[in-house]
């Protein structure tokens, strides 16, 4: 909250006392933020009655403390009303202008730039999850949710300082700090479903773009998973869209439910499941179970049911809660299972792209509030992210980055993946091998 860089750090004590445990917070802070602190410090003695009676026992702590923010000390007292008060404040402000602001420099820390740069660079990402218009709406949005100490903002910059706190054991002054990958700032989603259910037409309503081929021929059937990648509404979404993988051997369902792992790695934040409206047969509840069994039963916080041929719902049922509600027993238990996490799309309608679009996002955001990790993952996923990463690392000290061509190496990784003999997708198969 107070990025930028505070101006002034104010440590509270009674006059000339300072108790162990006050110190130990004191040391800890220091480590965190280093001896520039100093530079900014300012101590503030409460209860000034107590300073005659203190002060001829001054701790030898408390002593360098105060020798080294040169002597910046200033005495509150929290009793007084009116003028006295204000005045008290005022000469705080003073000292704050004379000992800081006119002699040391800006405080500047790798969490506070880390900060700044979370927050700046996650502007358009918040904007939409927070549904604010203006930048000054999303900032008190934000700011309200860590003040709170709860919502998106506060979980990335956490999961971001536990990454500097790890690798740099604090010095983290010394070391330059390894940007946040742009998996962070992504959407993920997976589809499933059988052939021609709407798959490809849902990814391109997605996307707004004929990223994937949707034909009524079978012969355009996909047999590997595909990525359509695009900037919509400010925020980078993935949309991967997958075989059907019941019509695949053992052999293939596995390579290509690997590939989607490493395609959506460290995890997708919705698995939409496509079904063609008042289609579910029981070659559906057969891919769930499947997909159940290799995702594991934590799946269901990201599940969500896609119904295609909306335009079709519209016609018969007049809205797609009329249609839920005669849903048959088959399909209602998958309702269940989701909490009712459903959506139907007409995939033919541009008019009504933009609001279906933006209620599944909106829907995608409440479950990454909700749920402990913003996106889903399992073991699978945890080392199917390190493989990529590895494969980021090594292509980045390989090439000089003269491969990448301006990519994010995430990017050129991930496109390795659509080749089978590429050391992305080898490095993936040996890395999650044991993963059956
Ligand atoms: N009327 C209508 N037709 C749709 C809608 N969504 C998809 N379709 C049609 O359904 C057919 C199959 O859609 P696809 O998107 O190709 O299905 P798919 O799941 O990708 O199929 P495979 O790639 O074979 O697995 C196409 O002819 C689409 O035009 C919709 O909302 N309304
Ligand atoms: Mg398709």
């Amino acid at each position: 909250m107070t990025q930028p860089g505070p101006t002034a750090f104010l440590m509270v004590v009674r006059p000339y006392v300072l108790t162990t445990e006050q110190y130990k917070a004191f040391e800890k802070f220091l480590k965190i933020f280093g001896e520039e602190i100093y530079k900014h410090l300012i101590i503030i003695f409460t209860r000034p009655k107590e300073t005659s009676e203190n002060c001829r026992k001054i701790p030898e702590q408390l002593r360098n403390i105060l020798c080294k923010c040169n002597n910046n000390l200033i005495y509150f007292d929290n009793h007084l009303k009116g003028i006295e008060r204000d005045k008290q404040v005022k000469n705080l402000l003073e000292l704050i202008d004379k000992e800081i602001c006119k002699k040391a420099d800006t405080f500047k820390h790798t969490f506070y730039e880390e900060a700044e740069r979370i927050i700046t660079n996650s502007h358009n990402y918040l904007r939409l999850l927070y549904n604010k218009d203006t930048p000054e709406e999303n900032d008190n949005a934000t700011n309200r949710e860590i003040d709170q100490g709860k919502g998106l903002m506060l979980k990335i910059l956490l999961r971001s300082f536990a990454k500097i706190f790890k690798a740099e054991n604090f010095n983290v002054t010394t070391k330059p700090f390894r940007p946040i990958s742009i998996t962070d700032y992504e959407l993920r989603i997976i589809m499933f479903g059988l052939s021609g259910s709407g798959k490809s037409a849902t990814g391109n309503t997605i996307l707004n773009d004929r990223k994937f081929k949707s034909c009524f021929s079978s012969s355009e059937t996909i047999h590997t998973c595909k990525r359509g990648t695009k900037e919509r509404f400010g925020i980078i979404l993935q949309v991967i869209d997958t075989p059907d993988i019941i019509e695949l051997s053992d052999g293939d369902c596995d390579r290509e439910l690997r590939k989607c792992v490493g395609l959506t790695a460290p995890g997708p934040h919705a698995i939409l499941f496509v079904v063609q409206a008042g289609r579910f047969t029981q070659n559906n509840e057969k891919t769930i179970s499947k997909l159940e069994t290799y995702f594991g039963h934590e799946m269901w916080n990201y599940f969500f049911l896609i119904f295609s041929h909306g335009d079709e719902i519209q016609q018969k049922h007049g809205s797609l809660e009329t249609f839920v509600k005669k849903a048959p027993s088959n399909l209602n238990q998958i309702l269940i299972k989701c909490q009712r996490r459903c959506i139907a799309f007409n995939n033919k309608s541009e008019k009504l792209n933009e609001r279906q679009v933006q209620d599944l996002i909106t829907k995608i955001r409440d479950i990454i509030l909700q749920n402990a990790t913003d996106h889903f993952r399992n073991e699978r996923y945890d080392l199917a992210e390190n493989a990529m990463k590895e494969r980021e690392e090594n292509l980045m000290q390989d090439t000089n980055n003269v491969l990448l061509h301006g990519k994010h190496p995430r990017e050129k990784v991930r496109d390795e993946l659509n080749s089978y003999d590429s050391e992305a997708s080898k490095l993936l198969s040996r890395r999650t091998l044991h993963c059956r």
